[in-house]
Parts: C-alpha cells; sequence; structure tokens
C-alpha cells in the first residue's frame, strides 16, 4: 500500500503541531503506525491522501450515524453559509433544533449548545455544583468526560491508549474533588454516595461507557445510580456524547428507561460540525446564566452552520424504521463477527449493544476498566494494521468503539468480515 503522501504530510505535521495531530489518539501510537491523512469520504468509504480506499468503522468516532457525506447534511450546510457564517446572536435555527433535541430526549426539558462534548460536560459539572452547592465529582474508571481537569482522573478514551494516569497541569486542588470509582460495581457505589453523600454535588456518567471500548451497563447498576443520587439528592448526569441519538433516538436513557436530572450531548446532534449541548429538568437548567447564576458562555455557540447540519441529520434519524434498521444490521454484523471469533483459536470477547461495538482481544468478560485493561493491545496493534493492509479502517486503539452506519451495506459490512477472519488467521499463526 503506497502511503507517500500521508508520510510526507506527517512529517511536516509534526514539525508545526504536537505530535502531528490535533487529538492524540489519531496518532496511531499504540498501534505501531503512523496516520493516515484523510482526503475525502463517501457513505461508509474512506480515502487517504494517496488514494487508498477503507471501509470506515470509526465514524468520525460516532458522530457520522448517516455515513459521510449525506446529502441532507451537505445540502443544509450549503443552504445556510451564504447568509453568514457566525452573528455572535440568536438564530431561529437553534431555536429549531432546541425543540427538536428536546423533543426527542425524554428527560430535556432545556437545552444550551456549546461546541464541543468537553464543553458540555464542563458546563454540566459547574451547573450541578451551583444547583447543590456541593464540589465532589463522582466519574467512573475507564469513562471519558472530556478533557477539562476535573475528568482527568482514571480516565478512558486517549489516556489508556497512551497509558497516561493523570495529565500535568490540572492542579491537586481540583483533583482531590473528583472521586473515579469502578463501572458496574453498584456496591462501591452505593458506600461511596452514602459516605460522602453531604459533599458530592454530581456524579457522571457514559451510561454505556464507549472510551474504555463498549462496556454496557448492567441495569442494577445504572438503577441503583438512579436511586440513590435520588434518595440523596446528587444531580445525575449522562455523558450521553456517544450515545446520544446513536442507540436510539432519545439516546442510552431511552434504551434503559432510566432518566438523568442533566445530559450532555455532541457528536450526532452536530452533523458533524463542532456542537455540544447540556441540557435537563427545567429547575436545574433555569440556573444557567442569564437566567440564573452559574455562568457559561460562548461566541460560537448555536453557530448557524453546525445547527444546519444537527437539523439536517436529527430529521433524518427521526424517520419511522431508522433505528430498527440500524440495529438490523448491526446485529447480523455482530453474530458474524462473534461467528469468526468462534472459529479462531485467538481469544477475543465482543461487547456490543446497537451500532456500537468492541472487540477485545481477551479471554475474560469485559464489564470495567480493570478488565478492558486486560486486553492484548499489541495484538490489537497488529490487527489493526493487518485490517488497514486489507482496505477496513478501524479506531487506532483497543479502548474504543467501531460503529456501524445506515451507509454500511451488505458488500462494504462482507468485506470486513472477510478481512477479519484472515487478520484472525494470522494472529492465530
Ligand atoms: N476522544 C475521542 C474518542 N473517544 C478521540 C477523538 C479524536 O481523536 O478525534
Amino acid at each position: 500500500m503506497n502511503t507517500e503522501q500521508s508520510s510526507e504530510f506527517f512529517a511536516r505535521a509534526r514539525k508545526v503541531i504536537p505530535g502531528g495531530v490535533n487529538s492524540p489518539v489519531r496518532a496511531c501510537k499504540s498501534v505501531g503506525c503512523d496516520p493516515l491523512f484523510v482526503q475525502q469520504a463517501e457513505g461508509c468509504t474512506i480515502i487517504d491522501a494517496d488514494g487508498n480506499s477503507y471501509v470506515d468503522f470509526v465514524c468520525s468516532w460516532g458522530p457520522m450515524i448517516l455515513g459521510h457525506a449525506h446529502p441532507a447534511v451537505v445540502g443544509a450546510i450549503k443552504e445556510t453559509a451564504p447568509f453568514g457564517t457566525s452573528f455572535g446572536a440568536p438564530t431561529s435555527l437553534e431555536v429549531e433544533l432546541a425543540e427538536l433535541v428536546c423533543d426527542s430526549v425524554p428527560s430535556l426539558e432545556k437545552v444550551r449548545f456549546v461546541n464541543s462534548g468537553t464543553e458540555a460536560t464542563m458546563s454540566a459539572v459547574r451547573l450541578a455544583r451551583g444547583y447543590t452547592g456541593r464540589d465532589v465529582v463522582v466519574k467512573f474508571d475507564g469513562c471519558y468526560h472530556g478533557h477539562a481537569d476535573s475528568f482527568l482522573v482514571k480516565a478512558g478514551s486517549g489516556l489508556i491508549t497512551l497509558g497516561i494516569p493523570g495529565s500535568p497541569g490540572v492542579p491537586e486542588d481540583i483533583v482531590k474533588n473528583t472521586l473515579s470509582i469502578p463501572y458496574n460495581d453498584t456496591q462501591v457505589l452505593e458506600e461511596t454516595l452514602r459516605a460522602r453523600a453531604d459533599d458530592i454535588a454530581c456524579v457522571i456518567v457514559e451510561p454505556v461507557a464507549g472510551n474504555m471500548g463498549v462496556v454496557v451497563p448492567e441495569m442494577e447498576f445504572l438503577q441503583t445510580l438512579r436511586s440513590l443520587t435520588e434518595e440523596l439528592g446528587i444531580v445525575l448526569i449522562f455523558d450521553e456524547v456517544i450515545t446520544g441519538f446513536r442507540l436510539a433516538l432519545g439516546g442510552a436513557q431511552e434504551r434503559f428507561g432510566v432518566l438523568p436530572d442533566l445530559t450532555c450531548l455532541g457528536k450526532i446532534i452536530g452533523g458533524g460540525l463542532p456542537v455540544g449541548a447540556y441540557g435537563g429538568r427545567r429547575e436545574i437548567m433555569d440556573l444557567v446564566a442569564p437566567d440564573g447564576p452559574v455562568y457559561q458562555a460562548g461566541t460560537l455557540s448555536g453557530n448557524p452552520l453546525a445547527m444546519a447540519a444537527g437539523l439536517a441529520m436529527l430529521k433524518v434519524v427521526r424517520k419511522p424504521g431508522f433505528y430498527s434498521e440500524l440495529e438490523e444490521k448491526s446485529d447480523w454484523f455482530a453474530g458474524e463477527l462473534a461467528a469468526i471469533s468462534a472459529r479462531s483459536s485467538v481469544p477475543t470477547v465482543l461487547n456490543r449493544i446497537g451500532s456500537m461495538m468492541t472487540c477485545f482481544f481477551v479471554e475474560a468478560p469485559v464489564r470495567d476498566f480493570r478488565t478492558a485493561s486486560a486486553a492484548d493491545t499489541k495484538r490489537y496493534g497488529q490487527h489493526f494494521r493487518q485490517m488497514l493492509a486489507g482496505g477496513v479502517w478501524l479506531a487506532p486503539s483497543q479502548f474504543e468503539a467501531m460503529f456501524i452506519s445506515a451507509a454500511h451495506d451488505r458488500t462494504s459490512l462482507e468485506k470486513a468480515l472477510a478481512m477479519t477472519e484472515s487478520s484472525f488467521k494470522k494472529l492465530a499463526d
């Protein structure tokens, strides 16, 4: 495979951008190769700077649920751009998107748009602290809520991938207010919340973890989380940046029937443009400035191009049958993948819910950060490189999700399965 152009861009990038990338996992360090530079993408196909094409299972880390360059999304951006790209003033597009988002996500009565998932989680925590008058944030080991100071404790995504336990630059004074406990461990959860109830402002959780690889919550864990936080007056925040509009129109909260007080959104709601949002119960959201004293602002928040792209995407996913079709396709694909794993002597565990999944190179079930960390990352790296050489683009980390979009057709999925079978054979040799 010729990757000369990508190598040239990477050499230039490293001189002017830290690590040559604008987000660490993209550097492909943990899978033992250099990143490929993308030229263009359409549907489920992504093409690199040297013209090689791949079936894409990264989907921009989640947002591209319709596939790349969907005509409705591209059309909305083209229609909106000639009228101006930013005003720093309200537009009707924001109102329309807010109405659609509140109508779709069960627990949302009010929503505020920001520019990324990180901004959404950071703002939601500030709001929870303002609402309760308490400082402590409880999170779960291996969950990732963006890169704000309070969350960089035993965090997932790039931090597990690169083996970074925390980050220099995050003051000890901030970290002391973050408690990180094991995911899916109802007993530790109960002990922690009861012991520190008077100090805890909020619990923030990925209702399906997607940043230590996919880890599905046990129902008892989610239900206990809801009932305990309610009993103790602690704000429950669902980080649905990945699962929002992915697992159902109303996200994981709709799928599991467990409603948080606040929800953070990102990725899909922007149609591939930079958008995040946080929202929830009216009583809490009314504390946000200018109605209330909790400050949060942004020049580009509610940006018209991003709102138009998000609206176009949400209108498509709201069509009847969208999620059942995606579920059926993902079900079939995951079944075939599991069959390949079962035929292979390479031990793997497939964790999957809806159109997101992770194939862990590990023997024992993966239900938390500890069990995910047992995965053989060297073997994943080899698999990643073999798949890439065969024209399949996976996440460059064992600890991320694989996404299926509406644009993945049978031919592309079959190609990926055939490549998986052949990669597993090579791994077994
Ligand atoms: N935190 C993102 C994945 N969960 C990585 C995004 C990126 O590198 O673009």
